[in-house]
């Protein structure tokens, strides 16, 4: 049907040009003076650089925040106007949603190796960019997260797989003396939601408070998708601890505070990880997210320059959690490759000595 419909039409346009051909008189062309061509603007190279992490789901928030980063450094990098190996280079962004799962995190990560990016920035999860280096390694791309925490991600030996982030053996050790030492609790409950992160952090905090002679009281366990902790809370209330310490994300640390203060467990004190200690807490446990304690794996926005946080504003608000770490992300991959006069992961990655941080 269609080979024939393009074929009459074709057959069309041959008859009309013969008929034009054949009624008209020509006339001699006259030649027209030639004009002085502009000398051809240098044809812009793009390079892909992914971005991959939650853009849907309960951490949608954490997830755009990131992508945002990479965002603004790309945008900033094509408006200076970047030449690398002698042509002009414009970034584009490649984003994927790997759903904070860390079963859609391979099958995107595959297709970011497929879409030949130069560089990735992510993923946002421990569980999920844990899996997911192992592809990036194996096609040789650079990875950079902004916001996974887990040891393990760096212990694996691949000479792609870096962050701009801190670990848990960093932050879970901080966090435990603080309770031990400034806020003096003597018991302790231990709360996880079963994730590479929550779970390794929850370990952590554990190992450090044992040490430091507080007795733990219940160890109790969800999922990154537990928002009813009514039957844990209310076992721990059961045993009266002076603290509760939760290793998960703000999604669903968020409705444990409000319903612990529903269930009328006061005077404990609450203290969390990373994950949770971003402006969403209040936001989904209202005045129940006041004095709760939470650490930091490094510094994101004090330590973002006023000129990133400014311009991060301008364009998406106020930052949530991990951007100025993604931006940094994204700003170390460029600069390598600017080093190593060369877009090519083989080339950039050891160059620019990627390869030794
Ligand atoms: N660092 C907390 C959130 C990301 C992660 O490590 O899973």
């Amino acid at each position: 049907m269609n080979l024939q419909r393009t074929l009459g039409l074709s057959l069309v346009a041959i008859a009309l040009a013969a008929s034009y051909g054949c009624g008209k008189k020509e006339e001699p062309k006259k030649e027209e003076p030639k004009k002085a061509e502009a000398p051809a603007a240098p044809a812009e190279t793009v390079v892909k650089i992914g971005h991959v992490g939650p853009l849907t789901g309960s951490i949608a928030h954490l997830g755009k925040d990131n992508e945002n980063g990479v965002r603004l450094a790309l945008d900033e990098a094509n408006a200076k106007g970047i030449t690398i190996d002698g042509k002009k280079i414009k970034f584009e962004l490649v984003g994927e949603d790997d759903q904070a799962d860390p079963k859609v995190g391979t099958t995107v990560a595959q297709k970011l190796v497929d879409a030949k990016v130069a560089g990735i920035v992510g993923h946002l999860n421990s569980g999920v960019t844990i899996p997911a280096s192992a592809i990036y390694n194996q096609a040789g791309i650079p990875m950079i997260s902004g916001s996974a925490t887990n040891p393990k991600l760096t212990e694996q030996g691949f000479k792609v797989t870096f962050r701009t982030v801190g670990r848990d053996d960093q932050q879970g050790p901080a966090i435990a003396s603080y309770l031990a030492s400034e806020a003096k609790i003597k018991t302790v409950a231990i709360v996880d939601d079963a994730t590479a992160y929550g779970k390794g952090l929850a370990e952590e905090v554990e190992k450090t408070l044992k040490a430091a002679g507080v007795k733990v009281v219940a160890s109790e366990h969800g999922t990154d998708k537990t928002t009813d902790w009514k039957a844990v809370l209310t076992k721990i209330k059961g045993k009266k601890p002076d603290a509760v310490f939760y290793g998960g994300m703000d999604a669903t640390a968020g409705p444990m505070i409000k319903q612990a203060a529903e269930l009328g467990i006061k005077k404990v004190q609450f203290a969390f990880g990373d994950g949770a200690c971003t402006d969403e807490m209040s936001k989904l446990a209202g005045d129940a997210a006041e004095g709760l304690i939470c650490s930091q794996a490094g510094l994101p926005t004090q330590a973002a320059s006023k000129a990133f946080l400014d311009a991060f504003k301008a364009k998406y608000g106020d930052v949530k959690q991990y951007a100025p770490f993604t931006y940094d992300a994204a700003g170390l991959l460029i600069s390598a490759m600017q080093k190593a006069n060369s877009t090519d992961p083989a080339k950039y990655l050891p160059v620019a000595g990627l390869d030794q941080l």
